[in-house]
């Protein structure tokens, strides 16, 4: 076994409907056969995942009546016993059903939105049953085309009364869940509410328990919207707003590809990993690494545990870099040049007398202006670091 191999301490997840996805799309049908929910259980537990996360439907069929749906989720419960593997997250498919064409939570017509409140409620119960503390909010078909159909901000209080009321019945029940909402720019709308980490953000901060939710950003939805996913997850876990992740890969100014994690952009997936594992002294992401992509729509089931055993030796070997990038010593070198330390604490907690001090700072503009700040220098040695030129503690 490598050290890059993956374990269950490492604390991957997967989506049933990520390895499960039988590579259907808008111009093609499945090419794979639809994996049984057990048998994906105990290939992710061989290929050394922690856990599996789902839809409601993902397990239980849509409609399924009341006992096939307790003999399903009896022998899914006896095969995470078996595997060891565990169930962080669970969340509601509102995008499939015909029902859902004009969004769940912000359709206009109000016995949508009753439905998708009800299928909501089911589907945290189902999620509590297995033991998922985190519930993920995707507001796929929360959107539209025809623009003049609703008032967005009509949209953005009803997904505010959806989610108050969800808040109030975990409460209730004292499940202990948290919410993690999820950011998507568009497809399947043609705008969807909510687009950016960034944004719901903001929309959290207007809930009647903005302590419960947080966020659940994803690399390909922020790079559709031309974003940065470094800045958008460091932005979160600043506000300790870092609730899940989806990871996976994504060129700019495409469909969503959810493509195998760190396929695409390298620099971004290794920036993201320094980040979730706290490199350079700062607060770790402690929740489950979640990925959130298919396999190629090339592949049959051999070239799916391929993929999965991909995404997380990647997540690896990336850390592994990232570790030795923090311990270069021409990098600690170059980055303790960066700031004048001790002007910092003039510069918070404004006060007459700093305000004094600050004015007499000797700070002439263009004499600091003319200090190159080595940033090529530092950018090629991390480059150099994920090409695997540069060893550990190495500056030749
Ligand atoms: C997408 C979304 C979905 C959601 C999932 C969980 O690919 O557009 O990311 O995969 O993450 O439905 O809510
Ligand atoms: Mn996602
Ligand atoms: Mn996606």
């Amino acid at each position: 076994m490598s050290r890059f191999d993956p374990i269950p301490e490492d604390r991957f997840t997967f989506g049933l409907w990520t390895v499960g996805n039988p590579g259907r799309d808008p111009f093609g049908d499945a090419v794979r056969p639809v994996l049984h929910p057990v048998h994906i259980l105990r290939k992710l537990a061989e290929c050394g995942a922690f856990g599996v996360n789902l839809h409601d439907n993902d397990l239980v069929p849509f409609g399924a009546p009341a006992a096939e749906r307790d003999r399903i989720v009896r022998e899914f419960k006896a095969a995470l016993a078996e595997t060891g593997m565990v169930v962080p997250m669970a969340t509601t498919n509102l995008f499939t059903h015909p029902v859902f064409k004009d969004g769940a939570f912000t359709a206009n017509d109000s016995k949508v939105r009753a439905y998708a409140l009800r299928k909501t409620l089911d589907a945290i119960d189902l999620g509590a049953e297995l033991g998922a503390k985190i519930y993920v909010f995707w507001g796929g078909r929360e959107g539209s085309e025809a623009d003049a159909c609703r008032d967005p901000r009509d949209a953005i209080k009803r997904f505010r009364d959806a989610l108050d009321f969800l808040c109030e019945y975990v409460r209730d029940r004292g499940y202990g869940m948290k919410f993690a909402l999820e950011a998507k720019p568009n497809e399947p709308r043609g705008d969807i509410y909510l687009p950016t980490t960034g944004s719901i953000l903001h929309f959290i901060s207007t809930l009647s328990h903005p302590e419960m939710v947080g966020v659940n950003p994803e690399v390909a939805h922020e790079t559709m919207a031309g974003l940065s996913m470094v800045h958008a997850v460091a932005q979160a876990m600043e506000a300790n707003k870092l609730f899940h992740i989806d990871l996976n890969a994504q060129r700019i100014g495409r469909y969503d590809q959810d493509l195998r994690f760190g396929s695409e952009d390298l620099k971004q997936a290794f920036l993201l990993v320094r980040l979730l594992e706290g490199m350079g002294g700062r607060g770790r992401y402690e929740g489950p690494r979640h990925f959130d992509a298919h396999p190629y729509r090339t592949e049959d089931e051999t070239g799916v545990w391929e993929f999965a055993r991909g995404c997380m030796r990647t997540y690896k070997i990336l850390k592994a870099k990232a570790k030795a990038f923090d311990a270069d010593p021409e990098v600690i070198d170059l980055l303790a040049h960066q700031e004048s330390w001790e002007i910092d604490p003039l510069l918070k907690g404004y006060s007459r007398e700093k305000e004094r001090k600050l004015r007499a700072l000797p700070l002439d503009a263009n004499d600091i202006a003319r200090r190159g700040l080595g940033y090529e220098r530092l950018d090629q040695i991390m480059m150099e670091h994920i090409l695997g030129t540069r060893d550990a503690g190495s500056t030749s």
